[in-house]
C-alpha cells in the first residue's frame, strides 16, 4: 500500500452517479455512451466501456511492423493499434522478431502527476534514527510525472539492451511537455528465442516513478508467444479464452494506531540477535498496519467488475460446449491487486480446473518434461503481473459456474481485497467431438536449472518507511544484505547494486520485512521457487514474479529477533545471452516507482561452469 491521499477513480463512466463502484456494471453501461474504442481526435481513447465479456482484439504483426501510439484523453491513457484504443492482444511466435514501433503522444503529463498526488498530514513524519548495529536508512525520492512513456515486454527472455527490452535508457518523449528522452518514438526488435518458454506474457509501460499512474490510466496489454503447445491446442481444436484483470485505481488509506501492529514493534523491545547484530533491518519504524478507506476498482477485459451482489447482467457470459474443455489465460495486470482465481458452482462449492502454465511457462520438471497434470479444487494465487493458463470443462447441463477471485490478506498494511465475481460459464450445445488436451510442456532455456551448481547465495530485504516530511508517502526499498549496506529508494540512473558474470546461477532468499504482501519481479530470467517461508516446494515452479510473504512477530527469544520476515528461496541463472542491466522490482507498481526497485548487471562472458 502506498499512502496516496488523493483517491481516483478512473472508470469510465465516472460521471454517473450509477457508477458507484457498488452498483452495478450492467446498469452503468446500459446508461454510458454505446462503446466504441475507435480512437478520434475529439476522442482520442474511444468512447463508453465495453460490454462484459469482450473480446480483446489480436494483431499478428509478423509481416508488418505494429505501431503502438500511447494517446491521452484527461485522465485515460490508452495503446491506440490500427485506429483502435483497445490495446491488442499481439501474438508472435518463438524464433521470430517482433517489431513495435512505440510513439508517445500525451499531451497532459500534470493529469499523470495527479494520480499519486499525496495528502496532507496533521503531524509530519520522522526519518528513521540512525541506530548502530541496524542498516542506514535514506529517505525518498519524489519523482514529478514527465510523460515520458517506453514498452517493457514482461517475462521476454531478451536482452535489457536496445531495441530489445531496455527500460532503463529508452523512453519517449509526451507531445506536451519536457523532452528528456530525445525522442517522440522508438522502434523496439524484440528477436523471441526458439527456446523461451510459450505461453501469456504481456506489455506496460516502465518509466519509473509512474508506471503505477500509467498504468492505473490504461497502459497495458497481453502477448502470447505461440511455438508447438499453441500449434498442438489448435489442432485439438480447443477454444482459448484471453482474460485480462486490469485496475482503475488505488484508493487512500488511514493508519491506525501502533497497538494495532502486528510484525513492527517498539523499538524497547527490539534487540538483534547476536547473528543480526551488525546486519539488522529497522522493523521498529516501519510502515504502520492500515485502516483501507476503499476497495480497488478492477476490471475484466475494459468491464468495470462489481463488488457484492451484483446482477449477473453485470458480468461476462462464458459457454463451453457440453463435454468439451476450453484453455483460459488469464493475465493479472493489476498495479496491485492480487488474485486468488477459482471455479465454484451457485452455491459456492470449487469446481475442477486443470493448471497448465504459470508466467508464460508450462508446468514442466527442470528438464523441461510436464509434470502429471491433473484437475485441482484448490484456488490459484495471482500476483500483480503473474499470468496462469488453465483448462476449463464445460459445468455439468442446468449447472452454472462462476470464475471468482477469493478475499486475500494481504497484511495489515496491505490493500482490502474482497471477493468478487468475474464471470458465469454455462455448458452450451455438446460438441461434435470433444478434444483431449494435448501435453504443453517441452524443454526451454531455463531447463537444468536445478540441476545446475549455485555460484553464490544472496539475501535480498524489502523494507517500506514512511517518508519524512508532512506528506502522506512512503518510501519502498530493496537491498541485498551485507555489511554496511545503506537502504536507498531505487532512482533512475543508479549503479546496479549487484554485478554478475553470465552463466553463474545462484540462489536468492528475498526476505519482506513489512507488514503487506510483496510481489519479487526480475526482468529477462524466469526462476524456480524452491522455498516458501522456509518449506521446501515439491515441484518448485518456473515463474518470474512471486509473491514474497509479509513478516510476523514471534515473540522477543528468536534468534532473529522479535520480527521474522517471509521468505522465499529463489534459484536463477543469468544466461549470456542476457547479458546487461537487468531491473528487479516489486510488482506492486506504486512500490516499485517509490524505491522497491533494483539493478542487477550481468558481465558478458564465462563462468567456470560454462565453458
Ligand atoms: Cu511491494
Amino acid at each position: 500500500m502506498l499512502f496516496t491521499g488523493m483517491s481516483s477513480a478512473f472508470l469510465r463512466c465516472e460521471a454517473l452517479p450509477c457508477c458507484a463502484l457498488a452498483l452495478s456494471a450492467a446498469v452503468c453501461a446500459s446508461e454510458s455512451p454505446r462503446y466504441d474504442p475507435h480512437s478520434t481526435s475529439a476522442a482520442p481513447c474511444g468512447v463508453g466501456i465495453p460490454p462484459p465479456g469482450h473480446q480483446i482484439p489480436e494483431v499478428r504483426p509478423a509481416a508488418k511492423n505494429l505501431t503502438l501510439t500511447v494517446r491521452q484523453d484527461g485522465k485515460h491513457l490508452c495503446y491506440v493499434a490500427a485506429g483502435s484504443a483497445d490495446a491488442p492482444v499481439i501474438r508472435v511466435r518463438l524464433g521470430s522478431q517482433l517489431t513495435v514501433t512505440l510513439r508517445n503522444e500525451i499531451t497532459d503529463p500534470d493529469a499523470i502527476d495527479a494520480v499519486s498526488g499525496p495528502a496532507k498530514l496533521t503531524a509530519g513524519n520522522e526519518p528513521v534514527p540512525k541506530r548502530s548495529g541496524f542498516y542506514e536508512v535514506v529517505p525518498g525520492m519524489h519523482h514529478h510525472a514527465s510523460g515520458a512513456t517506453n514498452l517493457h515486454v514482461h517475462g521476454f527472455a531478451v536482452p535489457p539492451v536496445k531495441p530489445q527490452d531496455d527500460v532503463l535508457t529508452v523512453c519517449t518523449d509526451p507531445a506536451v511537455g519536457p523532452a528528456r528522452c530525445g525522442r517522440r518514438a522508438f522502434t523496439y526488435k524484440y528477436r523471441v528465442p526458439a527456446n523461451m518458454p510459450e505461453g501469456l506474457y504481456w506489455y506496460h509501460p516502465h518509466v519509473h516513478g509512474e508506471v503505477q499512474a500509467q498504468m492505473l490510466m490504461g497502459l497495458s496489454g497481453a502477448i502470447v508467444v505461440e511455438g508447438p503447445q499453441e500449434d498442438a491446442r489448435r489442432a485439438a481444436g480447443i477454444e482459448e479464452r484471453i482474460l485480462i484483470v486490469r485496475q482503475t485505481q488505488d484508493v487512500d488509506a488511514g493508519k491506525t494506531a501502533a497497538s494495532a501492529m502486528t510484525a513492527a514493534m517498539p523499538s524497547s523491545v527490539t534487540e538483534p540477535g547476536p547473528m543480526a547484530a551488525a546486519n539488522a533491518i529497522d522493523t521498529a519504524h516501519e510502515l504502520l498496519c492500515a485502516t483501507s478507506a476503499g476497495i480497488d476498482a478492477i476490471s475484466f477485459n475494459g468491464t468495470p467488475v462489481p463488488l457484492g451482489d451484483a446482477p449477473e447482467s453485470a458480468l461476462a457470459h462464458f459457454s463451453i460446449a457440453a463435454g468439451a474443455v476450453q484453455f483460459w489465460r488469464v493475465l493479472n495486470a493489476a498495479t496491485d491487486a492480487f488474485l486468488d482465481l477459482a471455479l465454484v458452482d451457485e452455491g459456492g462449492k470449487p469446481l475442477p480446473l486443470e493448471v497448465v502454465a504459470r508466467d508464460g511457462s508450462a508446468l514442466s520438471d527442470d528438464a523441461g518434461v510436464a509434470l502429471p497434470r491433473g484437475p485441482t479444487l484448490q484456488s490459484q494465487g495471482v500476483p500483480p503481473s503473474g499470468r496462469i493458463e488453465f483448462l476449463v470443462t464445460a459445468p455439468p447441463a442446468g449447472i452454472k459456474a462462476y470464475l471468482i477471485t477469493h478475499a486475500i490478506d494481504t497484511g495489515c498494511a496491505g490493500d482490502r481485497l474482497p471477493e468478487r465475481r468475474l464471470a458465469v460459464l454455462t455448458a452450451g450445445p455438446a460438441a461434435v467431438a470433444p478434444a483431449a488436451a494435448p501435453q504443453f510442456a517441452h524443454p526451454d532455456l531455463f531447463s537444468g536449472l536445478l540441476a545446475q551448481h549455485t555460484d553464490a547465495e544472496r539475501v535480498i530485504a524489502m523494507a517500506e518507511y514512511p517518508r519524512p516530511g508532512s506528506e502522506d508517502q512512503t518510501d519502498f526499498y530493496i537491498v541485498e544484505r551485507k555489511a554496511g549496506a545503506v537502504l536507498r529508494p531505487y532512482m533512475m540512473g543508479d549503479a546496479p547494486a549487484i554485478t554478475v558474470s553470465a552463466g553463474t546461477t545462484e540462489e536468492w532468499v528475498v526476505e519482506n520485512w513489512t507488514n503487506e504482501l510483496h510481489a519479487f519481479h526480475i526482468h529477462q530470467v524466469h526462476f524456480r521457487v524452491l522455498e516458501i517461508d522456509g518449506k521446501r516446494i515439491e515441484n518448485p515452479e518456473l515463474l518470474d514474479v512471486v509473491n514474497v510473504p509479509y513478516a510476523t512477530a514471534t515473540g522477543y527469544h528468536s534468534a532473529e529477533g522479535p520480527i521474522r520476515p517471509g521468505r522465499v528461496r529463489i534459484k536463477l541463472t543469468f544466461p549470456a545471452a542476457l547479458a546487461g542491466d537487468i531491473p528487479f522490482h516489486c510488482h506492486l507498481a506504486d512500490h516499485e516507482d517509490n524505491g522497491m526497485m533494483a539493478v542487477l548487471r550481468v558481465l558478458p562472458g564465462t563462468s567456470p561452469h560454462q565453458q
